[in-house]
């Protein structure tokens, strides 16, 4: 296939200023009809062809200011228009017609129907799909939507921007028009029409301006989305008095589909989301599900600035939006909710997803250089290694400068398609400091690891840190340059504070931030009266792996006593994980696992210590995950062996601390209204984080079984049904859970949902036959990603000892669903098929099994450039 590159950009030849567009809607037979007014750019000479991107479309008029274009000046195929001597004026109107089958369209790409609505996404490359067009995100234009439909089957029709006009046409059909005046690259097109509920509300933005809110569901479910607009007025506020960002239209629109290839899109002034990001109550939704709905509402609308009033010059700036996007909701939630919790929750999130892919096959940097498919490159390093960037942007620079940067970057590029370097750029000239070092953050793919040791010298009353940094290779980057990583840090001294030192050499370290941008620093602190704990990367303050020396007797000090909660949660994960992982070492030897009285003691202290806010006791009890440990182990991988220690491991902190996790699990007991807040869902966290360990106990089951039937919301009742299938398969007690669940919800998909990931992810060697048989359960359809992903996706993510099955059973089974989910929709197949990236870690059984499956994925012929870019570089 082609291979995009980078540094092959230019500007496009042509404009397109104008964009008036007209539909008549029909499921199999939809007339497009597109009128563009293209200009010439200047210095452009006029013998320059008109070259526009289509997608399997079909032709059915093409005219140039009114008059019909002779067959030989033009040449057309379903995937490109190309018009060899365009005329010699400046401006000219080109008119097409075009017509598309949304029935048909199965990838959920351009115009498609969801359970009868129709819906466009057309980010990265959708539009041509549509019409043949400059479908890229440098041409800004203006566009006029008329959109037409029988009115019975479609009582709305929406587009972007502002409403223009609506009226009653011949034979029951009615027509609206829409008008964007902000000039918008055709990837934030939407058109949505079809008959649905509406929420409407309304939103006064600070300099007065009345917004009309309206949210369209499925008829009957507006009630579910109550929360998701709540969220998002707060987030309209939000964006306001944190980023000085003011909405710009008058309305502004979500609508929720239920076929949806992500998790939504930001086309201005209509938002469209997968439905499960929108509909919420206590019934049917968790404390999780809460929270995404929350992030993801203000993430698209947070777009409007970061991506849309600013959008990116090409593909490669990707991370221009996303990242940028992503810090901006972390920062709203963080404010929303608890700073802490949300962090640790995000550095959870960033090692289970972005690590493996930056430290394997799939690796990449932040904005990357070549793709051979854009959709396969919405990873966790464009989205979640990109806002960790922002984030240091704002560590190295302090708040003020970061906001004056974001300031200077926000009016300068206002209506433009940016780069990484205009984003930089505003940065340096905001603050006047040198962010060329730093930019390789942007630029060098690869998890930088750092090495630390520490020494304190009494009689000197000098304390020293040795740091070496080095940045291990990644596919086609062999060799890495120095970066310059802001670590956070403190010297804790015997009472938990932080010891105050008179002089320091060695680095730049100021406000609590050694800068380390060299190879080596041997730094030196002075004026210290006693041996400090060293608590490092606090706030988690760069994406980094640390390879530290540490007494046993530090990280102990510290999971009790570092003022910084992520360093603190961090200093216990820490002898977790090294625990685990010595566990399993021992296991794999044939011999049983130990473990320290006092790592088991001082869980059962965290756990009961109400200083501590609950949702973070929640998640200093959750062990590191199986896939976690065997990241930590990086090679030889037997998830079996991984699993046994984990546990063992649960299995000994239970027992040892019973009697007092289950007086904690009493006195957590709900009594009262549900309320999705943070005190609320962190009550419920740290109680269903108790329930885990106790159903390891005698009588867990039925434990269990009793929070099951007790559950008076969709959290608890949840968490109850993962700990009786996962600890509890096939007692009566899990079978009956799963059987009550199923009748309960047998109508409502998104639920379903869980009730698919739920047995998806029941670890041991038989899951593979349960999901295999899910597949013909009728709540199942292959044809929509949601559930695609509940099954498969968790079966392959989230099932260590089912998927890496020893015979190679989970991965067989997996090539064939990836095969047979790419027939239809090859962007939810290639996305998929990345859960097999860290194949090569595998001990030397599974991994040439795996190896197997993938090989027999890319000899598939007639494979999609999205899969096959995926295997291909997989297998490289
Ligand atoms: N910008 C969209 C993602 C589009 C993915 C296209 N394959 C959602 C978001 O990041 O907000
Ligand atoms: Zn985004």
């Amino acid at each position: 296939g082609q291979v995009f590159k980078l540094e092959d950009y230019r500007p496009s030849d042509y404009l397109i200023p104008l964009t008036e567009l007209s539909f008549r809607l029909s499921p199999d037979a939809t007339e497009v009809k597109a009128v563009l007014t293209i200009e010439r750019r200047d210095g452009v000479a006029t013998t320059a062809p008109l070259v526009l991107d289509g997608d399997g479309l079909l032709l059915k008029k093409l005219e140039i200011d009114g008059t019909p274009l002779a067959q030989s000046t033009y040449t057309v195929t379903p995937d490109r228009l190309e018009i060899a001597h365009p005329p010699e004026a400046k401006r000219f109107k080109l008119t097409i017609e075009t017509e598309v089958a949304p029935v048909h369209n199965e990838a959920l790409m351009g115009l498609y129907l969801s359970n009868g609505v129709y819906c466009t996404q057309c980010e990265a490359e959708g539009f041509r799909r549509i019409t043949y067009f400059l479908d890229r995100p440098d041409i800004l234009s203006v566009y006029t939507v008329r959109v037409e439909a029988p009115k019975a089957e479609a009582p709305q029709l929406l587009s972007n921007g502002n409403p223009l006009e609506r009226g009653e046409m011949a034979d029951g059909w009615h027509y609206a028009v829409w008008h964007d005046p902000f000039p918008k690259p055709s990837y934030l097109f939407a058109l949505v029409a079809g008959s649905l509920g509406i929420v409407n509300d309304r939103f006064v933005t600070r300099s007065g301006r009345e917004v009309e809110l309206g949210i369209y569901v499925e008829h009957g479910k507006e009630k579910l989305a109550d929360y998701a607009m709540d969220a998002l007025k707060r987030s309209m506020k939000w964006d306001e008095d944190v980023f000085g960002c003011e909405y710009d239209l008058d309305v502004f629109n979500i609508v929720a589909v239920s076929d949806f290839n992500m998790g939504a899109m930001e086309n201005k002034g209509l938002n469209v989301f997968n439905d499960k990001y929108v509909l919420a109550d206590a019934e049917t939704a968790t404390d999780a599900d809460f929270a995404n709905i929350e992030a993801i509402i203000a993430h698209e609308y947070f777009h409007n600035w970061t991506g849309n009033r600013i959008t990116c010059r090409d593909w490669f700036q990707l991370c221009l939006k996303e990242g940028l996007t992503v810090f901006r909701d972390h920062e709203f939630s963080a404010d929303q909710r608890s700073r802490p919790v949300k962090r640790i929750a995000e550095v959870r999130t960033l090692r289970a997803h972005q690590f493996p892919e930056d430290q394997g096959p799939l690796a990449h940097p932040v904005r990357p250089r070549r793709y051979r498919e854009i959709n396969n490159f919405y990873t966790a390093t464009v989205y979640e290694k990109g806002s960790e960037v922002v984030r240091m942007i704002r560590t190295v620079l302090g708040p003020e400068a970061f906001r004056a940067g974001m300031d200077l970057y926000l009016k300068r590029h206002d209506g433009e398609a940016a780069t990484i370097e205009d984003f930089l750029k505003a940065f340096e000239d905001a603050s006047g400091r040198d962010l060329s070092q730093f930019a390789l953050w942007y630029h060098q793919a690869g998890t930088p690891n750092l090495t630390v040791s520490s020494a304190y010298n009494a009689a000197a009353r000098e304390f020293t840190i040795e740091i070496e940094q080095s940045v291990p290779p990644t596919p086609s980057e062999s060799r890495k340059r120095l970066m310059h990583i802001p670590l956070a840090f403190g010297l804790v001294g015997a009472d938990g504070r932080d010891m105050v030192y008179e002089s320091v050499e060695g680095a730049t370290v100021d406000d609590g931030v050694i800068h380390v941008r060299k190879r080596r620093h041997s730094i030196r602190f002075s004026g210290i009266a006693e041996r400090p704990a060293l608590s490092l990367n606090r706030g988690f303050s760069a994406p980094i792996t640390l390879s530290v020396e540490q007494k046993t007797e530090d990280r102990i000090f510290l999971s009790g006593h570092d003022s910084d909660p992520v360093a603190r949660w961090q200093a216990f994960n820490t002898l977790l994980t090294e625990a685990l992982i010595a566990a399993s070492r021992q296991i794999r030897g044939g011999k049983r696992p130990v473990f320290s009285d006092r790592l088991s003691a001082l869980a059962g202290q965290i756990a009961c210590d109400d200083a501590l806010e609950q949702a973070y006791r929640a998640l200093a009890l959750a062990l590191p995950g199986e896939a976690d440990i065997a990241r930590e182990i990086g090679n030889d991988i037997d998830p079996d062996a991984i699993f046994a220690a984990r546990e063992a491991l649960a299995k000994r902190i239970a027992e040892e601390n019973g009697p007092s996790l289950r007086d904690l699990y009493e006195r957590l007991r709900d009594n009262g209204e549900f309320s999705p807040d943070a005190a609320g869902a962190g009550r419920r966290a740290l109680r269903n984080a108790l329930l885990d360990y106790l159903a390891l106990l005698t009588d867990g089951a039925s434990l269990a079984a009793d929070h099951f039937r007790l559950a008076a919301n969709m959290t608890d009742r949840a968490a109850a049904l993962t700990v009786l299938a996962h600890r509890h398969s096939g007692t009566p007690q899990a079978t009956g859970a799963l059987a009550s669940f199923e009748s309960r919800y047998a109508n409502d998909p998104l639920v379903m949902d869980k009730w698919f990931l739920v047995q998806a992810s029941v670890p041991g060697a038989q899951t593979v036959e349960t999901v295999r048989r899910l597949t013909s359960h009728r709540g199942f359809s292959m044809s929509n990603p949601n559930r695609v992903r509940a099954l498969v996706g968790t079966f392959a993510n989230a099932n260590q000892t089912g998927f890496h099955r020893a015979d190679g059973e989970g991965y067989r089974f997996f090539g064939e669903m990836v095969l047979e989910a790419e027939r239809r929709n090859p962007q939810l197949a290639a996305r998929l098929a990345t859960a097999m990236r860290s194949w090569r870690s595998l001990e030397a059984g599974r991994r040439d099994k795996a190896r197997a499956t993938l090989l027999a994925i890319s000899g598939t012929e007639g494979l999609s450039t999205d899969l096959r870019d995926i295997v291909e570089r997989m297998l490289a």
